[in-house]
């Protein structure tokens, strides 16, 4: 068994692995920037290591250094988070090359998420339902991408084999602004990923972003737990979550949730896995597949009772899955909102001391931050700085757990985005539920 983690990444997510950690009897190895020296998780973690200056650059995504602080603890195991170096298939495979366990996928299921296209061809294979699309790169055969739109049918999307996030991506209405919109999307995809493959996809105009949620072991069994809508994201951030998805039924569920597990038994996966929908008239189609703990992982969490970073952590050390399909049960509803250290308005990043830190509490309420009063939100990483999540035995029960949370919770000395959650936990459309992608910025007036 696993005796001792280096846990590499910072914030909140640094300070829930540590809890799953300490629930399993695991030492823990914090690993710091300069920037992050003071912060309480790393002095709640069991040793710490300074692995460079501020930029991520040359601390957080500094592979060597990340992999020296294990062997200079004497660790076995190595959690990435989310962000910087998690689904980074180079990392994953030097870090098992150098003895230690990753903790989540093999390096090379990594690398095939990590291109679009053998992503949703592996998918697709294994019986996912996908976008209609090129089923493959396109090349520069004017004729046969005329035809490969005109089959598929205006409008159509663009897309980065090496893209994902939203970067790399653009629609065409009409076949007169095809082949020149390929070009430039190979040309920016080429400066952004160093990738010029693209693909080309129906575009959904006004789909909800869903996801499933799953766990599978390396012994062949997996299993899903649910989804949760992302729909309300702005700019590709998204900034509330919940679980379940409103309007989708048990029934469809399973039959999604099922066709994910099976793929994750078909390309031998091990590990928690996201796969990303859209879903539109009724329809899940799927579009990529994450192979890290998400930041929403809590929704999931409060509606099944399962710590599912404590099972990635077993499953990584090779245990059997402990749960099986049946042994899932969703209760009630959650509904998680991103803090961050931003202006409610123009959301520009608000860093700086924070001098009165007052989380709220009470049945159903959730708090994962890793900040304090007199915490110093450091200006060079994500604005982040906690997540409230609440549940209910409904999702109406849950909303209003949400506005009486937000109520109490009180920052000062920075601005936060408190007030945008409070104005949607208000909003007539969001209250009603199953809002579609773009329904934020246009309330936004983006
Ligand atoms: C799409 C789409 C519509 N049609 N694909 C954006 C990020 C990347 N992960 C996939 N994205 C999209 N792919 C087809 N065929 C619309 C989006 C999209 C989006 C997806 C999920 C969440 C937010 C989004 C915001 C804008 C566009």
């Amino acid at each position: 068994m696993i005796e001792k983690i280096v846990i590499a990444n910072r914030g909140e997510i640094a300070l829930r692995v540590q809890r799953a950690c300490r629930a399993l009897g695991i030492k823990t190895v914090a690993v710091h920037s300069t920037a992050d020296r003071d912060a309480k998780y790393v002095m709640l973690a069991d040793e710490s290591v300074c692995i460079g200056p501020p930029p991520a650059s040359q601390s957080y995504l500094n592979i060597p250094a990340v992999i020296s602080a294990a062997e200079v603890t004497d660790a076995q195991a190595i959690h990435p988070g989310y962000g910087f170096l998690s689904e980074n298939a180079d990392f994953a495979e030097r870090v098992e090359q150098s003895g230690f366990i990753f903790i989540g996928p093999r390096a090379d299921s990594i690398r095939l998420m990590g291109d679009k296209i053998s992503a949703i061809h592996a998918m697709k294979k294994a019986g996912v339902p996908c976008v209609p699309g090129s089923e493959g790169a396109l090349n520069d055969d004017s004729k046969r991408n005329l035809k490969l739109a005109a089959d598929i049918g205006y409008p159509v999307l663009i897309k980065a084999a090496g893209g994902g996030g939203g970067k790399g991506m653009r629609v065409v209405h009409s076949e007169g602004t095809l082949l020149n919109a390929i070009s430039m999307t190979r040309a920016e995809a080429k400066a952004a990923f160093n990738n010029d493959v693209v693909y080309m996809e129906k575009y959904l105009q006004n789909p909800r972003h869903i996801e499933f949620q799953v766990l599978a072991d390396q012994h062949g069994n997996a299993i899903h737990l649910g989804e949760r809508d992302c729909s309300l994201q702005r700019r590709h951030q998204k900034v509330v979550e919940e679980s379940p998805a409103p309007g989708i039924t048990e029934k469809l569920r399973h039959k999604i949730g099922e066709r994910c597990a099976e793929a994750c038994r078909k390309i031998k996966y091990r590990g928690l896995g996201t796969f990303e929908f859209l879903y539109e008239n009724g329809q899940f189609y799927f579009i990529e597949m994450n192979t890290r703990v998400q930041v929403e992982h809590p929704v999931t969490e409060m509606v099944t009772g399962v710590d599912l970073v404590k099972e990635q952590i077993l499953v990584a050390a090779g245990q059997k899955l402990r749960l099986r399909q049946r042994d899932i049960e969703w209760r009630g509803h959650a509904i998680e909102c991103r803090i961050n250290a931003e202006d409610p308005a123009s959301f520009i990043p608000s860093p700086g001391r924070i001098t009165t830190w007052h989380p709220p509490g009470g049945p159903g309420v959730r708090v994962d931050s890793h900040v304090y009063q007199n915490y110093f939100v450091p200006p060079y990483y994500d604005s982040m700085i906690g997540k409230l999540i609440v549940h209910g035995d409904t999702r109406e029960i849950a909303m209003a757990r949400m506005r009486i949370a937000l109520s109490e919770m009180i920052v000062d000395g920075i601005k936060t985005n408190i007030p945008l959650h409070k104005d949607i936990m208000n909003d007539a459309a969001f209250e009603r539920g199953g809002v579609n992608i773009h329904y934020l910025e246009k309330k936004l007036g983006l």
